[in-house]
């Protein structure tokens, strides 16, 4: 019989880069939302897969960013160094469509320090040409070394399944640190709270992605007719972003309801009832109390 295995394996790279995608690919749900703007995950979310006598239990991570900003800013990148400590192996992940970026230096700053085996993927490489990779190998292969290296597409699975094989050799033996069937860590009511900030995020614009934050305030699942009920609280930074988020009539939040309700019945298997509210919590991105409220 095979010897057990488990191990952690963090996912890490500059923002925007693919991470959640690879980590929802790789346990095959969602776990984690994935938007086209930059700073989406603010958390460590941990996704369990386990293949016969391995254990894989990933972790996604914020984008490490330099930006100092505000004191959300400096907690996101805090968990990703975390991570990276915690890691039996890691996954650095990089953009191949876009030059080398300011935020992948320092990452690699960051990951200079670790003794931990890296793979490095190379994400998107459906939006590149095959000969456009030499170069980003050559610059990781100087400064990081890496035990494996991997051009991948996230997005369409491409090369994706000899990944699999790959992580769980470099996995140290163990015993199982997770029941078989578990998934992730994290409740179904922070998957629920982080639908809806996906909505946020993928309908409005400049810096109200970045102030805004939900709080699930009630979610009731045992009604007579089946239908959950839920009830959250999408928080801004100021009164101006208020507005807003409200829209013309409420036609903004009515939209952003829609569209969290329709993912929430898919991913819920359920009829939902969502209520939305919204309210300043002033420049709650710099407050230590705000940030430990809404989980960050
Ligand atoms: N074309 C293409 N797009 C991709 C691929 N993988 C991810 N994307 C897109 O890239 C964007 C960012 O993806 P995410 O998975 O949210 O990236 P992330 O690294 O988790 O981002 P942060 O949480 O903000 O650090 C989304 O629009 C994805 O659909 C890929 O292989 N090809
Ligand atoms: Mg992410």
């Amino acid at each position: 019989m095979d010897q057990s295995k488990a191990g952690y394996i963090s996912i890490v790279g500059a923002p925007n880069v693919g991470k959640s995608t690879l980590l929802n690919w790789l346990v095959g749900e969602r776990l984690a939302i994935v938007t086209h703007k930059p700073q989406t995950t603010r958390n460590k979310i941990l996704g369990v897969r386990t293949e016969n006598q391995a254990q894989m239990i990933f972790l996604d991570t914020p984008g490490i960013h330099r930006t100092a900003k505000a004191k959300l800013n400096q907690r996101m990148v805090k968990r990703a160094v975390e991570a990276i400590n915690e890691a039996d192996l890691i996954l650095l992940v990089t953009d191949a469509s876009k030059p080398f970026q300011p935020d992948e230096e320092y990452t690699i700053s960051v990951l200079e320090q670790t003794k931990r085996p890296i793979i490095l993927i190379i994400n998107k490489i459906d939006l590149v040409s095959k000969d456009s990779l030499l170069p980003i190998i050559d610059e990781y292969n100087k400064r990081l070394n890496p035990v494996e290296v991997f051009p991948i597409s996230a997005l369409r699975g491409e090369n994706m399944e000899e990944l699999v094989p790959k992580i769980i050799h470099y996995l140290p033996p163990n015993p199982h640190y997770y029941p078989d069937d578990t998934l992730t860590d994290r409740p179904t009511r922070f998957i629920v709270a982080e639908i809806i900030r996906e909505k946020v995020i993928q309908l409005t614009k400049q810096e109200l992605p970045y102030s805004t934050a939900v709080k699930i305030e009630s979610f009731k699942e045992n009604t007579p007719n089946g239908i959950i009920r839920i009830s959250a609280t999408i928080f801004v930074e100021r009164d101006s972003q208020k507005g807003i988020l409200i829209g013309k009539g409420g036609a903004m939040l009515k939209r952003i309801g829609q569209m969290a309700r329709e993912d929430l019945e898919h991913y819920l298997g359920a009829k939902v009832f969502l209520e939305l509210w919204v309210k300043v919590s002033q420049d709650w991105p710099d407050n230590e109390r705000s940030l430990d409220e809404f989980g960050y």
